[in-house]
């Protein structure tokens, strides 16, 4: 479904005066907020080929019309959600739910709505129809070298799929790891896994990353072996230069501090890239910001920092991805939220004081570090997000014109209720 220029100009339109007396007014109480725009126009999130339909448990899934079918449908819907943002220019597919059959037309499909591919995510933790062998006892780590290979080779399947479609990168994310005490030696799980990614990076083309992605628990419940961000960067640390450790925020046990983690794996040099979402409890994958917006912020002051620290450009040093999964949120709408969630956390840490909390902190001065931390995040940035949207050609609000245009209708009219996207 396509959503016109014109489009966009007449939603603009009506919105202009509102927006520029709320741009101009930020301007004026923030005189730094111009310098971030470019800033703010150059920053891409990449979206999830796996979370465009409804999402579900084990405790059930409420289907939603109009899913995609197919990858073409996908790379459709992300190209909607890009006309509207100007903020979603990548796509990040998942093998084998998102096989690009026809690797050089779907390329041309994606250019056409401004989309490239963002890393490629392998998958070992489920059995396909007709796989030999079960990752049932893991993958990378299983005893058996016949199942390792099956999975080392499944990998390096990946890496040529996107080489045809211009990534540069490659999420390895395992599930494997034990349920109860007894079940796996740690130690030999962890050198078998080591040395079944060793294989693996051996065949990254040399401008390719490899992001190792750390879960504490889910699916197994008693030990994961990739599990935290000291085993991620402990294997990507003896792998090799393009190996580094992916974050999904989700993926950690309760009261952990992400932020401090990026800081150090920054400090490292090590850090891959996000797997943005939100959660209270587990991996609840849910929008970006909707349960912890400060963490959020907190995160991107870090990345800010550090990235300056190291003299990256934020628009391409890092991989920034949404892994999200959609129970009752339609996903389109959703990944909107999101998305404005990251572009909103990602603006007010361009707005702090620096210098500010530097002298602060070098005086022990708790209470002003704080303060000034917070006078940005207490700052309303969505007009400067807004104005960085309408200077790229996107909508002033992507969600209201969104629901205006009534495009979840007209998809499932197009699509009909019954059909279901692969993914989560
Ligand atoms: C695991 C995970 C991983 C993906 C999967 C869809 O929880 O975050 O990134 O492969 O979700
Ligand atoms: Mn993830």
């Amino acid at each position: 479904m396509h959503i016109s220029r014109t489009t966009i100009a007449e939603h603009n339109d009506q919105r202009m005066f509102a927006h520029e007396r709320r741009f101009n007014h930020l301007a004026s109480e923030t005189p730094q907020a111009l310098s971030v725009l470019p800033l703010l126009e150059a920053f891409q999130v990449a979206i999830p080929s796996w979370a465009l339909g409804a999402g579900g448990t084990r405790f059930g899934r409420f289907g939603l019309g109009g899913e995609p079918r197919n990858l073409e449908e996908k790379i459709a819907d992300v190209g909607l959600l890009h006309a509207l943002n100007r903020s979603s220019g990548a796509i990040s597919l998942h093998i084998p739910w998102d096989i690009p059959e026809d690797a050089e037309r779907i390329k041309a499909l994606a250019t056409r709505y401004g989309l490239v591919f963002d890393a490629m995510n392998s998958n070992t933790f489920q059995d396909q129809p007709g796989q030999p062998l079960s990752y049932k006892y893991g993958s990378l780590q299983h005893v058996d070298k016949a199942v390792r290979k099956q999975a080392i080779d499944h990998n390096i399947e990946v890496i040529r799929y996107g080489e045809v479609l211009g990534s540069k990168s490659l999420t390895v994310w395992l599930a494997d790891g034990s349920c109860f005490p007894g079940q796996l030696n740690f130690r030999e799980a962890f050198q078998r896994t080591l040395e079944s990614l060793h294989e693996i990076y051996a065949a990254l083309p040399a401008d390719w990353k490899l992001f190792l992605e750390y879960k504490a628990f889910e699916p197994n419940f008693y030990s994961t072996t990739v599990a935290d961000w000291g085993q991620s960067l402990l294997a990507v640390s003896k792998l090799g230069p393009q190996a580094y450790t992916l974050v999904d925020l989700g993926h950690h046990l309760q009261g952990a501090n992400i932020e401090q983690i990026v800081a150090l794996l920054l400090m490292e040099g090590k850090l891959g890239g996000f797997h943005f979402n939100d959660s209270k409890y587990g991996d609840d994958d849910l929008t970006v910001g909707s349960i912890k917006p400060y963490q959020l912020f907190l995160i991107f002051c870090e990345l800010v920092e550090g990235m300056d620290a190291r003299g990256m450009l934020h628009s391409r040093d890092l991989g920034w991805m949404i892994d999200a999964s959609h129970n009752v949120k339609d996903p389109l709408e959703d990944l909107l939220q999101s998305v404005e969630a990251i572009k909103i956390a990602y603006a007010q840490a361009l707005l702090v004081d620096r210098a500010a909390l530097r002298e602060a902190r070098a005086a022990s001065d708790v209470v002003r570090a704080q303060e000034v931390l917070q006078a940005a995040y207490r700052t309303d940035v969505r007009p400067l997000v807004a104005e960085a949207r309408l200077r790229a050609g996107g909508a002033l609000e992507p969600l209201a014109l969104y629901r205006a245009g009534e495009v979840r209708r007209r998809l499932t009219e197009e699509r009909g209720s019954g059909g279901r996207a692969t993914g989560l």
